[in-house]
């Protein structure tokens, strides 16, 4: 491939999936997620390319072209995968920026292979991007990135994005490699984060740690300057809104409904299966209620959709244990021959089955006891254009800062929980309906096209300074 692309992604996943047909012949498909839609406008039609792993061990395919992109994919071996996939981002970095919700372990030999697999995703990035090309790196997955390309390529544009939180000072510093993260991160010319706190954060560790000059949110590091800066991430808005007012996700909302035994009061959960996104508290909250009762089962019910997550991680495995035993625990006790309290299903579900979920619900939970941003709770409003239903949110969820009209609760804190749900399930349809306006308006103008819009335009002003510097 010809080191000719003027924009560049570099994402631990390519945004292509590889799926086997019934007759056996495999073939590429677009990734199902937001970051892949968000870019594409950016990448595609302009001969850009974007870097990353295709979700398998072994020897990568070759180049190949897709959707008006280069994709250019990065190979990792088992060990590779095991150390700096499993390990090292999700055992380690993972819990440690979501306020050590579960211990994080550290391994130098997982340390060492990230820094391994970071180094091969930098030169496979060098090589494809044009002369003073934009490359935008994503994710804790590849944190020395930006470093590492700029010593390949200082000629290059690098941005940054987390989209997971940044923690403080006093937690960042458990980590054995600290210097060496924040050196990584500091090779990007802009790096974004969710939240302006995380930003600070950044800051104040590279002042710290490194002993950097720094004003507001700039920082100066070896005669460049560095800014940090949050630009939180969103949805479709508008694509989600037209799909959960089509007439066949009416109708599923509807048959859903029916399909539970009609209760009264349909409670929703959504999440991947992972312990910062605290299913256990919507149950310990739910189950506490039916034990007081102030709602009974069959008619209030609680649905949670729980897609498989990491199940090669030890911490994972635990958690859904312990998750499937409290449902049936809950379902034993409350549950009747018309029908159980909590209705689980540890499954991916299709969007438009999505959209109906959220569609049915009265009250959405979402209760996180940390969050990057939570695009469920996004999808959640966008969703609800005929203006009913209830969000009730984590104030540790970036989404919080934003959906302000939500039920804010903190996760720790049962018995706030507990009455926050009892106001949603009982709120006036009229104050329903205003506070859904006011976070559907909101969104509307804070989309995923915004998000990516701003995150280039203030990568392109950091790129035309740095060359009217050096001018
Ligand atoms: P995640 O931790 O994966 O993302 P989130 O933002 O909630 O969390 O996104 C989850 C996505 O998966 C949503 O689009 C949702 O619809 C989908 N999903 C969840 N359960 C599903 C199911 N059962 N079936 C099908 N789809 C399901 C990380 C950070 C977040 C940050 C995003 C984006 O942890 O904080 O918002 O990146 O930056």
């Amino acid at each position: 491939m010809p080191a000719d692309s003027p924009v560049v992604v570099v994402a631990n996943r390519l945004p292509v999936d590889q799926v086997t047909d019934p007759d056996g012949t495999t073939r590429w498909q677009r990734s199902p997620g937001g970051l892949v839609t968000a870019l594409e406008p950016f990448v595609a039609g302009r001969g850009g390319a974007w870097v990353g792993w295709s979700g398998s061990a072994g020897e990568a395919p070759e180049p190949f072209e897709s959707g008006g992109m280069h994709l250019m994919p990065v190979p990792l071996s088992e060990e590779e995968v095991d150390g700096y996939y499993e390990g090292m981002s999700n055992a380690s970095l993972w819990p440690l920026y979501h306020d050590v919700v579960e211990k994080p372990e550290y391994h130098r030999r997982w340390w060492d292979i990230y820094v391994q697999v970071n180094k091969r995703f930098a030169a496979r990035a060098a090589e494809v991007a044009a002369q003073d090309a934009i490359v935008w790196v994503h994710d804790y997955q590849l944190q020395l990135v930006p470093a590492l390309l700029r010593q390949l390529r200082p000629d290059l544009t690098i941005g940054f994005f987390l989209h997971i939180p940044f923690p403080p000072y006093e937690l960042f510093t458990q980590l054995p490699w600290r210097q060496a993260v924040i050196e990584g991160l500091l090779g990007a010319d802009l790096v974004g984060f969710q939240r302006p706190a995380a930003a600070a954060n950044f800051v104040q560790l590279a002042r710290r740690l490194h002993d950097l000059n720094t004003r507001g949110n700039v920082i100066e590091y070896e005669k460049r300057t560095v800014a940090a800066k949050a630009f939180p991430i969103s949805i479709d808005v508008a694509s989600f809104d037209r799909l959960a007012s089509s007439e066949e996700v009416i109708a599923r909302a509807k048959e859903i409904r029916t399909e539970l035994g009609s209760p009264d009061k349909m409670v929703l959960g959504v999440d991947r299966l992972d312990y910062t996104k605290g299913i256990g508290v919507r149950l310990n909250a739910f189950q506490e209620l039916l034990e007081d009762g102030v709602v009974s089962a069959p008619e209030t019910v609680l649905v949670q959709v729980a897609t498989p997550s990491r199940e090669r991680v030890e911490h994972y495995v635990h958690m859904r244990e312990t998750i499937e035993q409290q449902v049936g625990h809950i379902n034993g006790v409350y549950g009747s021959i018309a029908g159980p309290a909590v209705h689980y299903f540890n499954q991916s579900m299709p969007r438009e089955e999505l959209a109906a979920l959220y569609r049915a619900a009265d009250v959405m939970l979402v209760t996180p006891y940390r969050d990057g941003m939570n695009l469920v709770a996004k999808e959640y409003v966008a969703a609800r254009g005929d203006l009913g239903g209830a969000l009730v949110l984590s104030e540790f969820a970036g989404a919080a800062a934003e959906l302000k009209q939500a039920y804010l609760v903190n996760p720790h804190d049962i018995a706030g929980v507990k009455a926050q749900l009892v106001r949603a399930l009982r709120q006036e349809p009229a104050d329903g309906a205003k506070r859904m306006r006011a976070m559907r308006r909101y969104l509307a103008k804070n989309d995923l096209e915004h998000w990516a819009s701003s995150f280039f335009d203030a990568l392109r002003a950091q790129a035309e300074g740095r060359a009217g510097t050096s001018a």
